[in-house]
């Protein structure tokens, strides 16, 4: 606190990035991402090493907090697993009510989405793209295009997260690409 009361931001969100002292940034690998792509034997020839995304994260209060708000920026590298695009693991909220606000940055993607009906759907994202994730739908970022695809988040600090159901049981659909484009291909 400096002496008029005035202090400096918790972080900045500039060109795309969110940076700070405060700002915890994590990582995935190509070889952490087994199991949500559907021919494991081309994410195996892929450098397991590389970076697949990564994400920036603003966590102003301890995880599980009640009333607080997160905000993190993820960044997607394009890289193709056999004919699906890169995409993050994806999940549903482990407090299931909890929904959240993503938005797109740069370069272009699919967000995919399935309530607990398993009703899949997905909404194009682009610089500028505003998307409302009621709770209980599950989400996943895919990038469909051939540049870093980024996307800011915004959701509650109790929201948690619930990776295993959709480890174990997936998405009702993939992004592949078909004659070049992305295309929706429902699975069940
Ligand atoms: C996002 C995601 C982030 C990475 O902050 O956690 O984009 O995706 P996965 O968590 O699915 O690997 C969010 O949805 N938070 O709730
Ligand atoms: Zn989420």
């Amino acid at each position: 606190m400096t002496r008029n009361g005035i202090t400096m931001p918790d972080a900045l969100f500039t060109e795309g990035r969110l940076v700070g002292e405060q700002v915890e940034n994590s990582i995935r690998t190509i070889g952490g991402l087994t199991g949500i792509f559907e021919d494991e034997e081309a994410l195996k020839r892929l450098p397991q090493e590389a970076l697949a995304y990564e994400v920036a994260s603003l966590l102003p209060v301890g995880e599980g907090t009640s009333g607080g708000l997160y905000f993190g920026v993820t960044r997607i590298h394009p890289w193709m697993v056999g004919d699906e695009y890169m995409m993050t693991k994806g999940h549903f909220h482990a407090n299931a009510d909890r929904a959240e606000f993503y938005w797109g940055i740069d370069g272009e993607g699919l967000l995919l989405l399935m309530d607990e009906n398993r009703k899949c759907w997905a909404e194009r994202v682009f610089p500028g793209s505003l998307h409302y994730i009621p709770g209980r739908v599950a989400h996943r970022m895919v990038n469909t295009g051939n540049e870093i695809f980024s996307f800011g988040a915004c959701w509650s600090s109790d929201a948690g997260h619930d990776y295993a159901s959709i480890a174990t049981h997936g998405f009702s659909a993939r992004v592949k690409q078909v004659n070049g484009k992305p295309q929706l291909i429902k699975t069940e």
